[in-house]
């Protein structure tokens, strides 16, 4: 197999420039005063629920996905970026990924510039999960067939918990990286 790829694009020699973000780890986004309302709301539709069947508040993973895109492919793989925010009070895992573009599509942490594969990646309640340039990625192999800049690649998410998502990743130039602005 030719998992074990180096990172061969940006400056090798420099060591700090790839650096992986160590956001995701943190919670950084708490919002208690919304969950003080859901629960009045919840008090005040108690009768309601009667009703209505419905069960207490939901609670659990709430996820939603920003910033999707591919990079325009180079060679017979490519890679997937986006972000996951969870503003659920639960955690939840991405598991896996699937896309018609191929059937070897795997999920990739970046350590010391060399990619693996991982089984999940943990999204964090009231946190989010950041695949990112130099980081945390989709990897796709085996490319059925080359996307160009301006397509679309349809792609699925799969969670420990939530129901699966479906994804359009929007192809970019080879170099696109939306986090360049901010410096880590
Ligand atoms: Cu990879």
């Amino acid at each position: 197999m030719s998992r074990r790829l180096t990172r061969t694009a940006g400056p090798s020699r420099t060591t700090s420039t790839h650096a992986i973000s160590t956001r995701a780890a943190s919670t950084a986004h708490r919002s208690r005063t919304s969950r003080a309302a859901a629960l009045a709301a919840a008090a005040s539709l108690a009768a309601a629920a009667v009703l209505t069947g419905c069960s207490s508040s939901a609670s659990g993973p709430e996820l939603k996905v920003s910033g999707a895109f591919m990079p325009e492919p180079v060679s017979d793989m490519a890679a997937g970026f986006l972000t996951v925010e969870n503003t659920g009070d639960a955690a939840d895992k991405l598991t896996a990924v699937t896309s018609d573009l191929s059937d070897d599509v795997t999920i990739h942490e970046t350590v010391d510039q060399k990619m693996r594969e991982v089984k999940s990646f943990d999204i964090p309640a009231d946190g989010h999960l950041d695949l990112e340039r130099g980081g945390s990625h989709i990897m796709f192999m085996k490319l059925k067939k080359q996307p160009r800049q301006g397509e679309k690649v349809a792609v699925e998410l799969h969670f420990e918990k939530s129901d699966p998502i479906k994804v359009a990743l929007p192809v970019e130039a080879p170099n696109h990286n939306p986090q360049h602005a901010k410096k880590h």
